[in-house]
């Protein structure tokens, strides 16, 4: 099935009427993604200057209807329902229920949440986490899920950092940390070269590991546009993506009217799951060997002039066999040389990734070995070349920009001190990983949460949520329910806040939040809707509230002066970031943002050697523990439906992989089901394959016959997230390896 369509329009419209509030939500979408309307809370894909009259996908579509929709869960709702019956809904049916609406704190003698006020939620929570830092301000973290504004966002690094300690974890530790430890090392920034106007003079692109059908979907219609300028498109892609096989454009009637459809990839090539850095390896030998024959493929002057590296990296390249290139990413030498002789033509290449490279053991040599090939051509730093990491949640990127980050090296800390008069402090805060082993083993004792469901997205998940329920103090900014909630700790709050689609009224007046996006322009974003409810209080309200109950007196920080006008927040960013966001106040409402500085797109690499790095990837597989796994190991990777985002599941429907009705698959290739002696539409039992003692299973998922490389499996994030160990992640990064987990597979109930 086509990617974009009839189909599309279809799914939009159905989830517009199933949410109520149908004339609501359909005002909603014509501002979505505009200059005076909001940033849409799906995706982070760039936002154009110039947007067209529908500047949406489906599934920016359906995030809108999800959080306009006319259905609460009132505190009434938890009178009948005790906490350990709703632990076992669904992740769909607990976010279906609509939009949280009053502040709750859960009482344990009911095992129910029951509404409280504002002013005691605060007060109680602020009283704990002040006598929780008096015994050790380490033991809270503060987890941010990616989507709020930079004006909360750095609300919320001051609070941890005043409050005591680096704890900052953010979705992007299990996301695009990959990209921000390799493109420094690599290119001297930690974000991605390529702005939206690039793409239409690109001459080739390339995709790994990225599913923009269904994760970035409003890029397809710069995908369909460099098809009709003829520019080829490779794809690297365990799995045939309809995003990047076919695609209808829903906003071209002609098209849609017609059967035809552009064909998206020139060149598909469905490597085996985690052997990129054996493909991309083979492009690179390709590219090197034609170069010797005095054919194209090397930008000899840039390398010469910009590059460090280069010899030590050809010499390893030329090294690897084709016999293990080809073994370990299962594709054909033939088939790596015509990529490099299209690469080698090309003037312009844009490198788009996502979660294929950057969610593995090795994510990081990953996303270098990606720019490797970039650089031997010179497509770095030239209009229309450059690498294009896709970014997850909404604002993730920005997160990061405003300093939530458990890195301190990466934060302002001596602005920080001058300008609010404290000591921020200094030794490095827990990523996610790190925070889960802290609840684990104990250490951590209160978990604040920005947004987020640790508890499906995590790794060990299962494992996980033992620990977690004997927390001392478990907070959520939320708008919706989700299964984290239902796991309290001793003492648990669940805070409803104005989603960015609604109205945001501070003192009388509107407010503007802001982001950053994929390609790191900064926009405005201006609610458009009524709050779904009177009790909503915005994040930045919430936030600036707890953190002046808890640590007002530590530090010189205007709490309540920033919850009253979002422009004093702006005001106060820019003098901690002058250079990013100088005259940050008229820049942020131009249509289409301002650009964040780059260097490495004028050529200037702020590397340690000062020139872009080639970085030898020293290995041909993305899991090195891979060889001491038994032999009939097959190698997992979880991914996302066309119907979720992330851990929100809008249905159970994954329209095209065509499966309807559940989410309890494993996508197998047709020799793996016959060698294992299975049937296509058997029930199986998944474990994973690891000796370190700890048994993860998932039980009862359904055998799908698929085009997927032999040896590799596929499954649905977050079911299988049960089966990924904490420990099994990115070296450098600590990205979880959700890309490529060992397991064996039984049928159901062989296993005791
Ligand atoms: N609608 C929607 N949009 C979203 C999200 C969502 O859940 N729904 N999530 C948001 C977030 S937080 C993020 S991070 C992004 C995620 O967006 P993507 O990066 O697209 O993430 P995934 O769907 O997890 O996986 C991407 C692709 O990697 C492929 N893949 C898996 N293993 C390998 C491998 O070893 N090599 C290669 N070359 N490919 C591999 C999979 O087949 C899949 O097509 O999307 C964001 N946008
Ligand atoms: N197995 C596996 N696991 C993965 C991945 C994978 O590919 N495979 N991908 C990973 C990636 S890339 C990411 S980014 C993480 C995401 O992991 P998380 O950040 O934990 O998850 P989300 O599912 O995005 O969080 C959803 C919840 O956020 C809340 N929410 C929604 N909108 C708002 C809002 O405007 N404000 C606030 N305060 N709350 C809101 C709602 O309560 C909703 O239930 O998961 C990771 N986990
Ligand atoms: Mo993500």
């Amino acid at each position: 099935m086509a990617a974009g369509g009839w189909q599309s329009l279809k799914a939009v419209a159905r989830y517009t009427l199933e949410e109520g509030n149908a004339a609501l939500i359909t005002r909603a979408l014509l501002q979505q993604n505009k200059t005076d309307g909001f940033a849409c809370v799906s995706c982070a894909w760039a936002k154009p200057a110039e947007p067209r009259v529908a500047e949406f996908c489906e599934n920016g579509a359906k995030a809108t209807a999800w959080e306009l929709t006319s259905r609460r869960l009132s505190p009434e709702f938890f009178d009948t329902h005790p906490v350990s019956e709703l632990r076992g809904w669904s992740d769909h049916d607990l976010e279906a229920g609509g939009r949280l609406t009053a502040p709750m704190r859960y009482d344990r003698a009911t095992d129910r949440y029951v509404e409280v006020t504002w002013d005691e939620a605060i007060a109680d929570i602020a009283a704990r986490l002040r006598a929780l830092r008096a015994e050790d301000p380490k033991s809270a973290v503060f987890y941010a899920s990616g989507r709020a504004s930079l004006e909360t966002s750095y609300a919320w690094q001051l609070f941890a950092r005043v409050y005591g300690n680096n704890n900052l974890p953010d979705s992007s530790n299990m996301c695009h940390e990959s990209t921000s430890v390799a493109l420094p090392e690599s290119i001297g920034v930690p974000i991605g070269t390529v702005h939206l106007e690039d793409f239409g003079q690109a001459d080739c692109l390339l995709f790994v590991g990225q599913n923009p059908g269904v994760n970035s979907p409003r890029m397809l219609h710069l995908i369909k546009e460099a098809r009709d300028r003829g520019v080829p498109i490779i794809s690297f892609n365990p799995l045939r993506e309809s995003g990047l096989v076919r695609f209808v454009d829903p906003q071209s009637p002609m098209q849609m009217l017609t059967p035809a459809s552009t064909t998206v990839s020139t060149q598909y090539l469905q490597v085996k799951v985690g052997g990129d850095l054996a493909a991309m390896t083979g492009v690179a030998k390709a590219l090197l060997t034609s170069a010797v024959a005095g054919g194209q493929g090397l930008d000899r002057e840039f390398i010469a002039q910009h590059t460090h590296g280069f010899d030590a990296f050809a010499a390893w390249a030329m090294q690897q066999p084709w016999e293990d290139i080809e073994r370990e990413s299962g594709l054909a030498r033939a088939a790596l040389e015509r990529v490099a002789a299209v690469l080698g033509g090309a003037k312009a290449v844009i490198a788009v990734y996502g979660m294929g490279l950057t969610q593995h053991r090795l994510g990081v040599k990953n996303v270098q070995m990606l720019c490797n090939l970039l650089l031997m051509g010179g497509h770095m730093g030239r209009p229309g070349a450059g690498i294009c990491p896709v970014r997850g949640h909404s604002n993730v990127q920005g997160q990061r920009t405003v300093g939530i980050t458990e890195k301190p090296e990466l934060a302002p800390l001596d602005q920080l001190a001058a300008q609010y008069v404290f000591k921020p402090p200094r030794d490095k805060g827990l990523d996610t990983v790190g925070a889960c082993q802290g609840v684990l083993d104990g250490s951590v004792r209160a978990m604040l949460n920005l947004g987020g469901n640790l508890l499906r997205s995590v790794p060990d998940n299962t494992r996980l949520e033992p620990a977690w329920s004997r927390l001392a103090l478990t907070v959520h900014v939320a708008t919706k329910l989700n299964h984290t909630h239902l796991v309290p700790g001793e003492t648990s709050y669940l805070l409803p806040c104005i989603g960015r689609i609604e109205i945001d009224r501070q003192a009388g007046r509107e407010q503007r939040v802001s982001m950053e996006d994929s390609t790191g322009f900064i926009h405005a974003s201006q609610g458009v809707a009524e709050p779904a409810d009177e009790r909503f209080r915005s994040e930045l309200a919430i936030v600036s509230a707890l953190a002046e109950a808890t640590v007002g007196d530590a530090a010189q920080v205007p709490w309540a002066g920033w919850r009253e006008d979002y422009a004093r927040v702006r005001a106060a960013i820019a003098t901690t970031y002058p250079k990013i966001f100088h005259d940050f106040e008229t820049r942020f409402v131009l249509p289409g943002g301002f650009p964040k500085p780059n260097a490495a797109r004028e050529r200037d690499w702020k590397t340690p050697t000062g020139k872009a790095n080639f970085i030898v990837p020293g290995a041909l597989v993305a899991d090195p523990d891979a060889p001491g796994h038994p032999p009939q190991t097959l190698r997992l990777m979880t991914m996302r439906s066309d119907d979720q985002f992330n851990t929100t599941i809008y249905s159970l429907d994954d329209r095209f992989r065509d499966v309807s009705g559940t989410r309890n698959v494993l996508f197998m290739n047709e020799a793996d089901i016959a060698r294992h002696g299975l049937q296509a539409g058997q029930r199986i039992d998944v474990r994973t394959a690891a000796d370190d003692g700890v048994v993860r299973e998932v039980r009862g998922l359904t055998v799908r016959a698929y085009d997927i490389p032999e040896g590799c499996v596929a499954g649905y994030y977050p079911e299988c997230n049960p089966l990924v160990p904490l420990w099994h992640h990115a070296e450098g990064s600590h990205v979880p390896a959700y890309k490529s987990v060992p397991i064996l597979v039984q049928p159901e109930n062989a296993i005791p």
